[in-house]
């Protein structure tokens, strides 16, 4: 933790990036970092894809140093990246930011593709946000209402409010001291609930149609055919596998989800018995022991679902975790 704290004294201009599709906690690291280190009186920039959704506004983001092109983010003396762990998910600041001299990225996702950069990683955090909790503390940074809802909404973000593995002990005392501190924590509980969309509600009803249950395996299947007899443009399977989770007497979970033609990206997820991540390895993706995603695998939906169902039965034994 010196290094950051070195890197970030001696730098001026800071900019702050994270990964397209920002989830709560990459949008509550962005902006945590920066009411933190304008407290430092560092020259913050932001830089996003997109316009965030409205939902967040709650953050009050501070438009006037965000950007939505990476053409500025040369001119800093530091960047720094949150809660990514692939240089891909950085979508267009990809490449300005592998080029950048200087750059570090603070995360805890434990599988990593990072092609540049110091990296500052603890796979043990429940979310990014926790990281610059305990920065903040080091840093003397003072935890005012506003960094609190940020650091909140992460937390609340990645652990699906506090019912996933990696909520702990840690955790509760986080969300203790930051509620202390006037975190908005019964809005943010709320407005961080699943909202269902039109579109969502239309990509459960597929979801549910096309469950396949094997023994303790459940798949389901979005296919462009479903997309289109629903009238709707493919959803995040990691929007839709939240649904499934919550069904008994199953241990591992996957969606696979055709977001155009043959190209198969998939959500997966398990109990506490069985480390899915071997699995999207396999497969050339990544991510947690109990939650894990996978990009681009190339094929007809029905023979990937077949191939990784395959797979599985042949190495249940190999996934299960020993402690
Ligand atoms: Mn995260």
């Amino acid at each position: 933790m010196r290094h950051i704290i070195e890197m970030i004294n001696s730098a001026n201009k800071i900019a702050l990036i994270t990964h397209t599709k920002p989830d709560p906690d990459a949008i509550g690291s962005v902006w945590a970092l920066y009411f933190a280190l304008k407290q430092l009186n560092k020259k913050v920039s932001v830089f996003f894809e997109e316009p965030l959704p409205k939902i967040f506004d709650y953050l009050e983001p501070v438009i006037n140093d965000v950007y939505y092109n990476g053409t500025n983010l040369k001119d800093n003396d530091l960047i720094i990246a949150l809660d990514i762990a692939n240089t891909k998910l950085l979508g267009k600041l990809k490449e300005p930011y592998v080029k950048f001299k200087n750059s570090v990225c603070i995360d805890h996702h434990p599988m990593r593709k990072m092609e540049a950069g110091y990296e500052f990683v603890v796979d043990n955090a429940c979310a990014t946000t926790e990281i610059l909790y305990d920065l903040f503390f080091t840093m003397e940074i003072k935890i005012t209402k506003q960094i609190a809802n940020c650091i909140y909404t992460g937390i609340v973000g990645d652990t699906g409010r506090f019912l996933y593995s990696n909520t702990n002990a840690k955790t509760f005392k986080m969300a203790y001291e930051l509620a202390k501190n006037n975190a908005d924590i019964n809005f943010i509980n709320t407005i961080l609930m699943n909202k269902i969309t039109k579109e969502l509600a239309k990509g459960i009803k597929i979801l549910f149609s096309n469950l396949d249950f094997r023994g303790n395996i459940l798949f389901s299947t979005l296919s462009l055919k479903d997309y289109k007899i629903e009238k709707i443009s493919p959803v995040s399977s990691a929007d839709l596998i939240g649904y499934l989770t919550d069904i008994e007497n199953i241990d591992i979970f996957i969606v696979l989800n055709e977001k155009s033609k043959n190209k198969i990206s998939a959500s997966l997820r398990s109990n506490n018995k069985y480390d899915i991540s071997i699995v999207a390895k396999q497969f050339g993706g990544g991510g947690h022991k109990q939650a894990s995603g996978l990009q681009e695998m190339i094929g007809d939906i029905g023979e990937v679902k077949e191939n990784i169902y395959k797979y599985i039965s042949n190495n249940l034994q190999s996934l299960i975790i020993t402690k």
